[in-house]
């Protein structure tokens, strides 16, 4: 997905204290290190505008630097012995009440989530509750964590596996889960026992305020999480580089994420990435079309198709290809663009202007294709109540061939390209033929087939006659090839993202006893 990269804000402009100063009724929001809510060291601030109605400021935070990033490394190094040695069920008990101040705050964080984020508030309201999900999954973690035992090669010998913190983490987190990823990474990150440093994205950075501010008021002490907000080269370059931090969780474009990957290397750092994704949905000529559909609809629009996990390519059989167009389209056509406070609203805006104008250039990319037919969509709309706001129609490109741009590029916005295929064999070929591996869909009605699909796909997650969107905390999400580094967040599998192996032996006979390695009889 694409963020965390720009050079400037999304009003196309860097904003400081003396611009922002105009606007007295504006809330200024600080950093959070070491347990104080203070101002960038050097004093610098930038606005959050909302990408339905730029005049609206949703408020100014600090514009971070290294210096930043250093106090907030410095404090988490500070906390980490203590918060290491509280026992994880003590720690599960605090992150239970950072779950309560969620749900209690719940339409709240979800209505600033929509004016900074622009999805609709039934959306914002799920990212919040994944964000409480996520709590109460890590937090039952704290009674298990578990390791194993296993025999020992020699008698009167124990062996055990056992779970310890990485250490210092760096989490760098996007905007269009602006609390929800957050979550996903902070909470596994403190149950196991990490201190922590966040970066949010500087487009959404009120929703992981809002979730630090929730840790604050549960009781998670001083300097065990710290927040650190600005942008990516000036905040989250540094974080990468620091020797202190000892893994960096980062989901983002797989261009950035490879520079985070490079900078963990420098200095053998640990990179978990979470990155770009190409979905795909196949609809099979016995599928039951009108469910399809509404899949597809939801997987392609929802969250104005700013989802890692957006469905941009529905590979259809040829069999039922008209049919499921002409009803793709009539039902995307109904769908309603405008502001996400606004309960009317199907589709909000995307990001924010670099958005816009990376979709309308891949939207005319798709135009120049020979073949591909723009079959709905394709404008931005500027005028009326979208005038001051990002928005694009809900596009649906039809007659698309596999190798075109629109089939292979991570678009990240309102997009769908339709594919027909001639077979099972040759939708699966087409589907894993992309850079990416996260989500996948098949609608079918023949068990048989589902489960050949999910045999041949090569993705980290895969549906069944349900969409590409909406996954669930507590099974693993992430995925293969340009998508991941074979880590997976989520499900208990995160635990492994945020503790390392330690294999114990104990040998209580009472003698040297050697493994079998060290007793072999000369050859
Ligand atoms: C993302 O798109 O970055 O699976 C995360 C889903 C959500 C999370 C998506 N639970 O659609």
């Amino acid at each position: 997905m694409a963020q965390t990269q720009k050079a400037v804000g999304r009003n196309g402009k860097r904003t400081n204290g003396r611009s922002a100063s105009s606007r007295p009724s504006v809330k200024t929001y600080n950093n959070y290190i070491g347990g104080e809510w203070v101002p960038s060291a050097g004093g610098e601030i930038f606005e959050n505008i909302n990408p339905a109605d730029t005049r609206d400021v949703v408020g100014r935070f600090a514009l971070s630097t290294e210096d930043d990033i250093n106090r907030a490394v410095d404090a988490a190094a500070t906390a980490a012995a203590h918060w290491r040695r509280t026992p994880a069920p003590r720690r599960a008990e605090i992150l239970f009440r950072v779950g309560e101040i969620l749900i209690r705050n719940k339409s709240q964080y979800a209505a600033e989530m929509t004016r900074e984020m622009g999805k609709v508030l039934k959306e914002t309201g799920g990212d919040v509750q994944e964000a409480i999900d996520c709590t109460y999954f890590a937090a039952g973690e704290g009674r298990r964590l578990h390791g194993f035992t296993t025999p020992a090669e020699m008698p009167d010998k124990f062996a055990m596996c056992v779970r310890q913190p990485v250490g210092l983490c760096g989490l760098i987190t996007p905007w269009n889960f602006p609390m929800a990823i957050p979550s996903w990474k902070l909470l596994p990150a403190l149950i196991c026992g990490n201190t922590v440093v966040i970066k949010p994205a500087e487009d959404t950075p009120l929703s992981t305020v809002n979730l630090v501010e929730a840790c604050a008021e549960a009781g998670v002490p001083a300097g065990v999480v710290n927040l650190v907000t600005g942008y990516g080269e000036a905040v989250g370059a540094p974080l990468v580089k620091h020797k202190d931090v000892r893994l960096i969780s980062f989901t983002g474009s797989t261009e950035t994420g490879r520079t985070v990957a490079a900078g963990c290397a420098e200095r053998n750092a640990i990179p978990a990435l979470e990155m770009g994704g190409k979905n795909v949905q196949i609809v099979m000529d016995d599928a039951d079309i009108d469910l399809a559909i509404e899949g597809a609809v939801w997987g392609a629009f929802g969250t104005t198709g700013q989802r890692c996990t957006a469905t941009s390519r529905i590979v259809v059989h040829k069999k039922v290809y008209r049919q499921f167009t002409k009803k793709l389209i009539e039902r995307a056509e109904g769908l309603r663009i405008g502001n996400g406070a606004d309960p009317k609203t199907d589709v909000g805006p995307v990001i924010n202007a670099d958005a816009v104008h990376k979709i309308m250039g891949y939207i005319e990319i798709g135009e120049r294709e020979d073949g591909a037919k723009l079959a709905l969509g394709g404008k931005r709309l500027t005028r009326g109540e979208h005038a001051r706001g990002f928005f694009i129609e809900p596009t649906v490109f039809t007659d698309v061939a596999p190798e075109m741009r629109i089939a292979q590029e991570e678009i990240f916005g309102p997009v769908t390209a339709v594919i027909p295929a001639d077979s099972l064999d040759q939708a699966v070929e087409i589907a894993n033929g992309v850079r990416y591996g996260l989500s996948a869909a098949i609608y079918t009605r023949d068990v048989n087939r589902a489960f050949h699909a999910m045999n041949e796909m090569y993705t980290g997650i895969f549906y069944i006659n349900s969409a590409t969107i909406g996954a669930e905390v507590h099974l693993p999400f992430g995925g293969t090839k340009a998508t991941g580094n074979g880590h997976r967040e989520a499900g208990t599998q995160v635990l492994d993202i945020f503790t390392e192996w330690k294999s114990v032996y104990i040998d209580y006979s009472g003698r040297l006893q050697r493994a079998q390695i060290d007793q072999a009889e000369p050859q």
